[in-house]
């Protein structure tokens, strides 16, 4: 059977490889958090590998969701010329708009109107696998009443004969549990995008409800983070980088972020480092505490709500060891998924991580990923950040990503 992977990270995992043929995805929106982005992503990733999509919308000009997805640094309309993807202006119709697309429902109160020119794109599309995006559940009920709901339980069945994936956007405005629970059951897969809220949103995040293939039920919750360009990525607010004094923290730092910022004197870090990482489809912001002893009441400070921990030790000074764990300690990092970053690897008397890891007596679960220098600051410069090997560095993020969620 064909899998569709959706590009959106962490997703794939929870879908097995990817949506289905003959199954409908709906991504399940608390009001105030975007749901089109998963769209706009999986379906680029879908025109990007062949396949065709329709994108149905009742919610906006095609053209303007052209400009959305541009905004995310994709380009649609190769797509639309190439043919590969087709939108159903069910929209224009609302508006009493005209519309230039080649699928336009100018009936667009009428949900059978909007099945009609649908079946007939279907059937315009040969020998491609077809995605089929609806946008949105939500506008369906809202301008053409609850009963329109019906109207999708024969999209369900004009997939199983075209073989096609529906993707359907739902934002979970006030609407009748009754409602709800006939969208629930109509669906194979459901991603709930939520947020935890006090005041204003603090942090928004998506989980799966179901599931049909795999028969898998809420999983964790996946920080997200919507960035412009760039789309969907795992949001990890805050990863903190300790260890020893002279260690390379503030090198790690400097070379893993774009725009990194230390708050140092004669080099060493007297405050703190911040940097940001997008690499792997997540966004995270590094925080890098300082290594000299006299910083260490700002630990537990600097350490508070990290998600993630990388310490960083300096390979050829066993003497720095215990300092390291003891920095673990001071920086409430224990529990947290943890990767030890051995630093200075190709230094003459670096110990290799079997090594390292007898010495420390660290549990076998707690990675130890060895990183090198390329570049490293001429002596009479002073102490300044060396340029770390950007696989070495990676090979730290791949291992900690794994383990954080
Ligand atoms: N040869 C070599 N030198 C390194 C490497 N990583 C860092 N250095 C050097 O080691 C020194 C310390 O690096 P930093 O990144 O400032 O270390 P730090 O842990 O931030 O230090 P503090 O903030 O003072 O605790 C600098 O002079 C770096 O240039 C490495 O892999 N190899
Ligand atoms: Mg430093």
């Amino acid at each position: 059977m064909e899998l569709y992977k959706t590009s959106i990270p962490k997703l794939d995992e929870f879908l097995d490889g990817g949506m289905r043929p003959k199954t409908i995805t709906i991504f399940w929106a608390t009001p105030g958090i975007e749901n089109t982005p998963f769209a706009y992503q999986l379906m680029m990733e879908r025109l990007d590998n062949g396949d065709s999509c329709i994108y149905v919308t009742q919610s906006k000009k095609s053209t303007s969701v052209e400009k959305e997805i541009e905004h995310y640094g994709w380009n649609a309309i190769q797509y639309r010329k190439m043919g590969t993807l087709k939108f159903i202006d069910a929209y224009s119709g609302l508006i009493n708009a005209d519309s230039t697309d080649e699928y336009y429902v100018s009936d667009a109160r009428n949900p059978a109107a909007i099945t009609e020119v649908l079946e007939r794109a279907l059937g315009d599309i040969k020998d491609k696998n077809r995605i089929v995006i609806f946008d949105s559940i939500s506008t369906l009920i809202d301008h053409c009443g609850e009963e329109s709901i019906k109207e999708l339980l024969k999209w369900k069945e004009i997939f199983e004969e075209y073989d096609a994936t529906g993707i359907f956007l739902f934002i979970e405005w006030p609407y009748d549990k009754r409602i709800l629970d006939q969208i629930k059951l109509m669906a194979d897969a459901i991603i709930h995008l939520k947020a935890i809220e006090e005041k204003v949103i603090l942090r928004e995040y998506f989980t799966i409800s179901k599931v049909a293939w795999n028969g898998k039920k809420a999983g964790l919750g996946i920080p997200f983070k919507i960035s412009v360009p760039g789309g969907v990525k795992v949001y990890i607010p805050k990863l903190l980088v300790t260890g020893p004094y002279n260690a390379g923290k503030s090198s790690f730092v400097h070379s893993a972020s774009t725009g990194a910022v230390s708050v140092d004197r004669l080099g060493t870090t007297i405050a703190l480092d911040h940097g940001h990482v997008d690499y792997a489809g997540f966004s995270v912001d590094l925080f890098g505490t300082p290594g000299q002893e006299r910083f260490d009441p700002i630990l537990g400070l600097l350490g508070g709500e990290a998600l993630g921990v990388i310490v960083v030790i300096d390979s050829t000074d066993p003497d720095s060891f215990a300092r390291a764990k003891d920095m673990m300690e001071r920086s409430k990092s224990v529990g947290l998924p943890c990767v030890v970053a051995a630093n200075k690897a190709n230094l003459e008397g670096s110990l290799s991580p079997d090594d390292i890891r007898k010495r420390m007596r660290l549990p076998g679960d707690i990675p130890i990923i060895p990183l090198s220098a390329d570049s490293v600051p001429p002596k009479e410069k002073g102490k300044e950040p060396a340029i770390l090997n950007e696989d070495d560095i990676h090979n730290v993020f791949d291992v900690l990503f794994r383990t954080l969620i």
